[in-house]
């Protein structure tokens, strides 16, 4: 999927800003309030999370539709072009109208969707677009969640992950025009020789023509070729390396009988190469250490809605920190922040929204009781409740269609802490890791395992390619005990290479941690714990060497549902939510500023 972006034969109009909203009241759909224009609205900022938007706890809490509507006008000049519009996210599921009629309907909330309106536009006065947003999960969505009645008047959205559920438009909206006849995709991946990069590529359009490509470094033509698919040889190139995203420019010319170019795309790219090979991860060749963490998109206000200012911001700590890379837990970033990646040369692992497929986590009192008779409900395993495969499948190409062409993704992230000691694991991942390394070749995959998976339980461990882990020994487990957290990680971390020979990183290991929290002795809760807590673990890490990386849990404070485990949101962050580093920043900073690249494993 091509991102929208201005060429020759391009133009892209963005419909940010402050859109009319209403709440749903279960009725919008079934009163057809697409036809009107909608009444009783406040307005709303696009992109953003609608629930801290308003001081009333309805819009917050909400629970199913809310609706967005704006209007736009479009010019004379894009008449007679394929007029598209493109939604970069909405959380969950969303349905789109242009002047009353249905143009899509999308499920999912972190993958953009689009759909050409060019049939449905005025041209002599206002268009509108009414779009619905549903954030209800079930058990066939990814994320899965179950909508419970737990009274005949109380209903609540159960969901199986540590996050708060944002919920809304969440990523910027915009139209674009192509031609009629298009470019549709290309696909682009690297392999890096001796003193040599090889370019392969295949490109897809809407209807037949010739294709000239060209590549371009700095201004600079330095390869072309033609036809639809095909191999080009660069010789020395500038490689793309962490911390230093060089990148050269692909340009797609799509080109009628007499030589006029029809359709032009720029794709940046950069020429690195992947592999995981015995204890290593690596990167052109040179194995790779991983320094980081798990992130999540949340900030005060505007939620998990897009914000340059905060991505940057962000990007800039973690130079500042001296890591060099992320995981995009436990959803698709924007591709804007994929984009950035790309340029600033920051390593991801790119994860899909299959967080919590896992019945035996995430467990409150009312679930396991039932409240009308006391009796203790039996937990079920989990496969046997899910029925998420199919969108789960989906949501997968949907994410390597988006993101392949990125140098920054350097590995697929399948699922965050599923139920996979539980029977059907194997039989439920092993068709979606097929079709992952069917869609990727180039890419290793991973599964994320929660600290239930053990080297000697886990069903899914053949499947992937690096082991990866979410470790809280010291904070859940032997919670406060860091000698009995030393032994505990050291043997688990030996048990998986011995059983499996697969190297192994970290991605979570973490403790909450309240800023300014102090005490000489390191408790629990305190920055010093924090501290020691990350001094154990290093120690061990360092003690390995089939260990390649570790991602600390988090990178910065988070929202999550209200409970008694959270004190107004994780504050397992290295940065509290706005963004000012806990003591523990120091001690990474130092540590990491000291870790190289390549070579320290
Ligand atoms: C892990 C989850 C992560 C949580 C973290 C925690 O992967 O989403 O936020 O634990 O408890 O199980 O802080």
């Amino acid at each position: 999927m091509l991102y929208p972006i201005d060429t020759l034969t391009r133009q892209v109009k963005e419909l940010n800003g402050i859109w009319r909203f209403k709440l749903g009241n279960g009725k919008g759909l079934a009163e057809k309030w697409y036809e009107q224009e909608l009444t009783d609205t406040v307005p709303m900022p696009v992109p953003a999370s609608y629930n801290d938007i308003y001081e009333d706890k309805k819009y917050y809490k909400h629970i199913g539709f809310v609706w967005y509507e704006k209007k736009f006008m479009i010019p004379d000049l894009w008449k007679d072009k394929r007029i598209v519009i493109r939604i970069g996210s909405a959380t969950h599921n969303s349905i789109v109208w242009i002047n009353g009629k249905k143009v899509i309907e999308h499920v999912g909330g972190y993958t953009p969707f689009e759909g050409e309106i060019s049939d449905e536009i005025n041209f002599n006065k206002e268009n509108r677009i009414t779009i619905a947003v549903n954030n209800i999960l079930d058990l066939t969505t990814i994320p899965i969640g179950q909508l419970q009645f737990k009274s005949k008047k109380y209903k609540k959205l159960k969901y199986y992950f540590d996050f708060f559920n944002y919920s809304g438009i969440h990523r910027p909206v915009k139209l674009y025009i192509t031609p009629k006849q298009y470019i549709e995709d290309v696909e682009i991946s690297t392999l890096v020789l001796a003193n040599s990069g090889i370019v392969s590529y295949s490109i897809k359009t809407s209807s037949d023509s010739n294709i000239d490509i060209e590549i371009i470094d700095n201004n600079e033509i330095v390869a072309n070729a033609s036809g639809y698919k095909g191999e080009v040889t660069i010789d020395n190139p500038t490689l793309w390396e962490p911390n230093e995203g060089y990148l050269y420019t692909f340009r797609i010319k799509l080109i009628d009988e007499h030589g006029n170019i029809i359709d032009t795309y720029d794709e940046r790219f950069g020429i690195r190469s992947i592999k995981v090979k015995e204890n290593q991860f690596l990167i052109n060749n040179k194995p790779f250490y991983f320094k980081g963490f798990g992130k999540h998109e949340d900030n005060y206000i505007i939620g998990r809605g897009y914000n340059d200012v905060f991505n940057i911001k962000d990007f800039s700590l973690m130079k500042w920190i001296g890591a060099n890379s992320f995981r995009t837990s436990h959803y698709p970033y924007s591709e804007e922040i994929m984009r950035l990646a790309d340029e600033e040369g920051i390593v991801v692992i790119d994860e899909s929204p299959a967080v919590g497929l896992n019945l035996n986590i995430h467990i409150s009192s009312d679930d396991i009781i039932n409240l009308d008779n006391g009796d203790k409900i039996q937990l079920p395993n989990t496969w046997d409740v899910v029925d998420c495969q199919k969108n789960h499948l989906k949501v997968m190409e949907e994410l390597i269609n988006r993101d392949k062409n990125h140098p920054s993704v350097v590995m697929w992230s399948i699922a965050n802490e599923p139920a996979s000691e539980d029977e059907g694991a194997y039989e439920y991942f092993k068709p979606i890791v097929e079709l992952t390394k069917k869609l990727d070749p180039y890419r290793p995959v991973t599964i994320v395992e929660y600290q239930g998976a053990l080297p000697f339980n886990s069903r899914i461990t053949n499947l992937i390619d690096v082991i990866t882990l979410n470790r809280y020994y010291g904070w859940y487990i032997a919670s406060g005990d860091l000698d009995y957290t030393k032994e505990l990680l050291r043997r688990e971390l030996i048990w998986w290479w011995d059983l499996y020979n697969k190297p192994i990183m970290m991605t979570e290991y973490g403790t909450d941690t309240i800023l300014g929290l102090t005490s000489t002795t390191s408790l629990m809760w305190t920055e010093e714990y924090q501290e020691e807590f990350l001094k154990v673990y290093h120690e061990i890490f360092d003690e390995l060497d089939f260990f390649i990386g570790e991602h600390v849990w988090n990178f910065a404070d988070f929202a999550t549902d209200e409970d008694i485990t959270r004190v107004n949101g994780n504050k397992k962050g290295i940065f509290t939510r706005n963004r000012k580093p806990k003591k523990a920043a120091y001690l990474l900073k130092n540590r990491w500023n000291n870790i190289p690249n390549y070579g320290y494993k």
